[in-house]
C-alpha cells in the first residue's frame, strides 16, 4: 500500500477538532492533496513534525493532533519522540510512514532497518504503538484504535513508494501558517 493511500483513508476519521503536521517533501503534497485543509504542511526543513505536532498538542488540549511523518524526518528529528515521550500529551498521535527511503529527494535508502520500534519505544512507555505493513485491513483494524485511544500513540506503517508527479503545495510557508491559523478565529 502507498503512502497517499494511507494518508486518504484518513480522511473518513477525521473532522473539524483534529490538526494534522505533515513531514517536508512529497508528504505533506499528499496530505495536501488528500486531506481536509488547512492542516501545517511543513515544507522546507527536515526533522520538525513531531516538535511542531508536540507544541501544537500541548497548547491546545482540547484538539486532537496527528503528526504523519517520514522515517527519514523521523530520524533527523529522533530526539523529539523521547520529548513527547517525556512530556506524553494525551492527543498527540505520530504516525510513521517508513518507505525506508528518502523518496522525495529520488529514493536514497534510510537506515531506519536499524530500529527496532518496538523495544526502543517499550522504553519509553508509549501508550498505544503497532508496527504493521500498510494494507487496507491493517487500517481497518488499526487507524480507528491508533486515533480513539487515550494518550501518545506512535503507529508505524511499512509503505511502498508514493506518488511521484503529485504538484507541489502552491502556498507560501506564511500561506500556510495564515490559512491554518484562521481555523482558530
Ligand atoms: C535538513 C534537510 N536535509 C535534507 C533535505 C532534502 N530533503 C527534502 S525531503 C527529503 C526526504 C524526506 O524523507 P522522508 O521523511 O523519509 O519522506 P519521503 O521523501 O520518503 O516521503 C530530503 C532528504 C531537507 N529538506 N532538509
Amino acid at each position: 500500500m502507498k503512502g497517499y493511500e494511507v494518508i486518504s483513508s484518513l480522511q473518513d476519521h477525521i473532522g473539524e477538532n483534529d490538526l494534522i503536521v505533515s513531514s517536508n517533501g512529497n508528504i505533506s503534497r499528499e496530505v495536501y492533496h488528500y486531506l481536509a485543509k488547512p492542516q501545517v504542511y511543513l515544507r522546507g526543513s527536515m526533522g520538525l513534525p513531531i516538535g511542531v505536532g508536540l507544541g501544537l498538542a500541548v497548547m491546545n488540549p482540547e484538539k486532537r493532533v496527528t503528526v504523519i511523518t517520514g522515517d527519514g524526518n523521523l530520524l533527523m528529528g529522533f530526539g523529539s519522540v523521547i520529548t513527547a515521550a517525556y512530556y506524553k500529551p494525551h492527543n498527540l498521535k505520530i504516525l510513521i510512514l517508513d518507505n525506508s527511503q528518502y523518496f522525495t529527494t529520488g529514493g536514497q535508502q534510510t537506515v531506519s532497518s536499524a530500529i527496532n520500534f518496538s523495544k526502543f519505544l517499550e522504553s519509553l512507555n508509549i501508550d498505544y504503538f503497532q508496527s504493521l505493513k500498510a494494507s487496507q485491513s491493517i487500517l481497518d483494524d488499526n487507524l480507528e484504535n491508533f486515533l480513539t485511544t487515550q494518550g501518545l500513540n506512535i503507529l508505524h506503517l511499512i509503505i511502498e513508494e508514493g506518488k511521484r508527479e503529485l504538484a507541489n503545495i502552491p502556498w507560501h510557508p506564511i500561506k500556510i501558517a495564515e490559512n491554518f491559523l484562521q481555523r482558530f478565529d
